[in-house]
Order: C-alpha cells, then structure tokens, then sequence
C-alpha cells in the first residue's frame, strides 16, 4: 500500500487505517515561512491530481519546522556535502497519517518541502473518489544518505529552452535530487550570455550538434531558471568547461586558439593556452560575470579531457581557475582531471572514468568503425590511462568526491534491455554506442563505497550526480526518453541508505511513477523487466 515512493524512506511503518483528505480541506503553516510551499503544494497538487486543497489556519495537513522530529527513531546522519553549504545538513523529516490527518515536521523548510514531495507521491497514488484521496495511515521518518544528489545536463551539444529545464527540474525535485548541474559550454555550443564577450553566444552559441537549432540563455532567462529550481530546493551549479572542449570558444574569438600545431591533420587543438595573449584575461571575466549571475557556492570549472594540451600548463590552467573562482569568494568544482593540478586542485572532484571500469580501449573503438585518427585515438588513450590515478591523488590532496561513474550514473549509455516494441527504434538509436547498454536493474544495482578500491568511506563523498550527455539526442523528447527511469534509479541510490536493491518491491515503485509521467506527457522509456501496466 505504501510501497510508491522512490527514493525509498529510512523509515515506513503502515498503522493499518485510513485517513480521506477532501476537496477543499486546507493545509495549515506553524510558521510563516511554511505557507509559500503550502501554497505551490497546492498548486502543484490540483494538477497533478486532481486534489483541490487550500492553505488555511486549521488544517487536515499540518506543517511545522521542529528539532525534535517526535519520533521514537532519529534518521542517521546525511553524509556529503550540501550544495547551497545554508548550515549543516538538514532534510530530516516525519510524516505522519493518523485518523486526526496528516502531519509533517521537519529539521528546516527543505526537509518540509521532503515531506510534501513524499506526501504528493501517496496523493497520486491512492485511491481517488469525486475529489477525495483515501490515504493509508502510517509513519515516515526520513533523512538522505548524502547532501549533494544531482544531474548534470548538456545543454551545449544540444540546447534545451528554459521551460524544458524546468520540467527536467520538476523531475528532480519529484525524486528528491537537489542539484542541476548544467554544463553550459562545450566545443558545439556555448549557452550563456557573457556581456563583456558577446560573441561567445552570437557566435558560439548560434549552432549545436550537426544541423541541431543553437540558443544560449540570457542573463535574466538564467536568473529565472534559478528562482524556478530554488523554489524547489535545487542550487544550479552552473559549468564552464575550460581550458578543453573550446571549439565554439575559438570560433567566436579566433585570436584565442594557442599557435600549437594541429593534434592530427584537420582536426585542430580545443584547449586554451594560458600562455597565450588574452587568454587569462577571457576566463577572468567570463567567470567574473558567471560568478556575478550564479547565487550558487560552487561554480564548476569543467577541466575535463585537455586534449592536446601540455600537462604543465593544463596543471597552471586549472590551478589558475580555482584561484579565480576562490577570489569571487565562490568554490571550483572540476571533472576528475583537475585533480592533476595537485596542491591548486579544486576541493570537490567530480569522478567519472577509470579505465577498468569500462571506458572503451583503441580497439574497441576501431571496432566501432569510429574513423578517428590515430593521433586522436593517442590523445584519449593518454587521458583515460592517466585517469586511474586521479582520484587517489584527489583524496590524497583532501577532497571529496562526486561519484559519476560512467558505468551506472551516464544516462547516455543505451538502454540493454527491450522496452516497448514501439519504442525498440529509439532504443536502437538513442545513447552513445561506444558504451555497452545497462538494464534500469543493473543501473540502480550499485554502490559508490564498493566499485573503486580508492573511495571506501562515506567522510570522501561529497554525493552523487547522473550525467547526461546529448551528442546522440537531438531533442527534448529525446531528453526524456532517455532520463527516465534511470534518473529516478540514480536518486534511490543518492537518498536511500546502502543495501541491496529488492528488484520486486523497486520495479512496483518504479511502475507507480508511470502515472505521473503519463499524466505530465513525459516520453520515458517503458522497459520491459518491469509491469508498467
Ligand atoms: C566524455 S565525461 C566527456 C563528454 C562526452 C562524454 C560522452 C566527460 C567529463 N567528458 O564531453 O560528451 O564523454 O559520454
């Protein structure tokens, strides 16, 4: 009866009645900081639901902010870090249905707003009759695993509006993910306004991938994006990615592509030189306009994959940008490499590839028939080979970890497993084919203590992000197809406390999602070792 809530709570206990909320029945707010989210609840609910409730001084859903939880048991501790750093860790939250109502208490606002996101599942889910829900009694206590739960999204090969950022924002915040990472720069595309270099979006941004439509987002469309992600307790943490993956950096400012000489006949370097004329003087500024724009702590500096750059001026580069980003009084965050910089690395590292782990070897990208050069192929070859030694060196330099393996948390990778038949073509096309497919079990079967023999204690986690990259999407319902349902399994993984996943009892919550996509008209991907009937 309860069993509808991805991610998974501490703590469940039915009481064995009823409870009927009823057209009309309002939502009560101990304090006063409480009634904007009563307020988009209810908003958000009557949508979703068919629920009309409205905010009101007595309520049969009762909200407060409390220390004391009034439980017998207290959730463990949430390990990580918090990505708006607002105190320490707080989305503890009890949720309780009695025959009297429905009440929620929480640490703070956010671990209400948890409780709401728990209670709307158990609204969608129950039985409806003329605007009443019957809802089972029962207890919740609740607290995540880690501070920092996330999706990193590439807006740059394949650019996305503001209103489909915002529905993959209503997707993470249905799961309890708290973090939208949007890498907003990459060779196809830059996607951010940046006054004092305007080209980078007049031109950079103009194109994508192949003949997809470019865009960028406007100063005031990112600030929108971020008060829409904030009322629904996500920090945008926005990506720069330098000093590599800069082809739509030098096709707006030619004159900063370094004099080096090209990495194989016709394909020419994509990474800065900071030694070369203007070129530090672009990332000051770019980052000081970003910084500016981004209430965010942290800003990611990208720093992944410097091909063709030479190690010790990658090493300054990257040095170079966290001393920046620590001046505009902000906090770097890189993909793994950046832990090369030794003692100027960043303080979070964003894991991602170990070659063992499955990043594919010169032959099998010859037997891809990828017609890539064999200088190319040299240049990955070196990075994912020195890519063992990254996070060692990271956790030796105190840092801690954002887990992204490639082998459980890309949403880019096919589908291994059939999905409807209709949906077999898309399945066949959509995700990178240089990785071997995963199946949605397989995907949410993992733990990030026990896949790198580096990372064995939750003290050098900082959390845990899926990443989507969309070379291989062309567009949004593309997007959608292929973040559901994994993202919701990357979630359950980011929120819910260590053990083997119960495939039964995790595909009966999966399929109870259906309802809600169907409803929101998201296209996800109907695999087939689940009942989505
Ligand atoms: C590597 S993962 C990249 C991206 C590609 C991705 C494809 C990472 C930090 N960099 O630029 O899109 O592989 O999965």
């Amino acid at each position: 009866m309860t069993n509808f809530i991805i991610p998974a709570p501490w703590h469940v206990e039915a009481t064995g009645g009823q409870f009927t909320l009823r057209f009309g029945d309002s939502v009560a707010c101990a304090t006063d900081g409480l009634t904007v989210l009563a307020d988009q609840f209810v908003q958000e609910l009557s949508a979703a639901a068919d629920l009309r409730l409205v905010v009101g001084e007595t309520g049969a859903v009762r909200l407060g902010i409390s220390d004391d939880l009034g439980a017998e048991t207290r959730p463990p501790g949430t390990h990580g870090l918090s990505p708006t750093e607002a105190g320490p860790l707080s989305e503890q939250y009890r949720l309780t249905v009695s025959s009297d109502g429905v009440a929620i208490v929480g640490t703070s606002r956010e671990a209400v707003f948890r409780g709401l996101t728990s209670l709307r599942h158990l609204i969608e889910h129950s039985p409806a009759d003329g605007g009443a829900v019957v809802l089972p009694t029962l207890e919740i206590v609740d607290a995540p695993r880690y501070g920092w739960r996330g999706l990193s999204l590439d807006v740059a090969r394949t650019f996305f509006s503001v209103d489909e950022v915002k529905r993959v924002i209503d997707q993470l915040a249905r799961f309890k993910l708290n973090v939208l990472h949007l890498h907003l720069s990459d060779d196809q595309g830059w996607r951010l306004q940046i006054d004092s270099w305007p080209n980078l979006t007049r031109v950079g941004g103009a194109g994508a991938v192949a003949d997809r439509p470019g865009g960028y987002y406007t100063a005031d469309e990112f600030r929108d994006l971020v008060h829409y992600a904030e009322q629904r307790f996500v920090s945008i943490v926005p990506e720069i990615d330098l000093p590599g993956h800069c082809q739509a950096v030098f096709a707006s400012y030619p004159e900063l592509r370094p004099s080096a000489p090209d990495i194989a006949p016709g394909i020419p370097i994509s990474s800065l030189d900071p030694d070369h004329p203007g070129t530090m003087d672009f990332v000051r500024d770019v980052f000081a306009e970003l910084a500016d724009l981004s209430p965010a702590p942290y800003v990611h500096i990208g720093a992944d994959e410097p091909f063709g750059m030479d190690d010790e001026k990658y090493e300054r580069f990257v040095a170079e940008q966290c001393r920046i980003i620590d001046g505009l009084g902000k906090k770097a965050i890189g993909w793994q490499e950046a832990a090369r910089a030794g003692d100027g690395a960043p303080a979070v590292v964003q894991y991602w590839m170990h070659q063992p782990e499955g990043m594919a070897t010169p032959d099998q990208y010859a037997d891809l028939g990828l017609d890539l050069p064999p200088e190319v192929l040299d240049v990955i070859v070196a990075n994912v080979t020195r890519a063992t030694t990254d996070l060692p060196a990271a956790l030796a330099q105190g840092a801690r970890v954002v887990m992204s393996p490639l082998a459980f948390t890309y949403l880019d990778r096919p589908y291994g497993e059939q999905g409807a038949p209709e949906q077999e073509g898309d399945r066949a096309r959509l995700g990178l084919s240089l990785y071997p497919g995963t199946s949605v079990e397989e995907s949410v079967s993992w733990d990030p203590l026990t896949i790198l023999p580096d990372v064995t204690s939750e003290d050098d986690m900082a959390g845990i992000e899926a990443v989507i990259w969309c070379e291989t999407l062309a567009d949004f319902n593309e997007l959608q197809f292929m973040l559901q349902p994994r993202l919701a399994g990357v979630a359950e993984r980011a929120w819910t406390r260590p053990g083997p996943i119960e495939w039964d009892d995790y595909a009966t919550r999966l399929a109870a999602q259906a309802r809600w996509w169907r409803r929101d008209g998201w296209n996800f991907f109907r695999a087939a070792s689940v009942d989505w009937s």
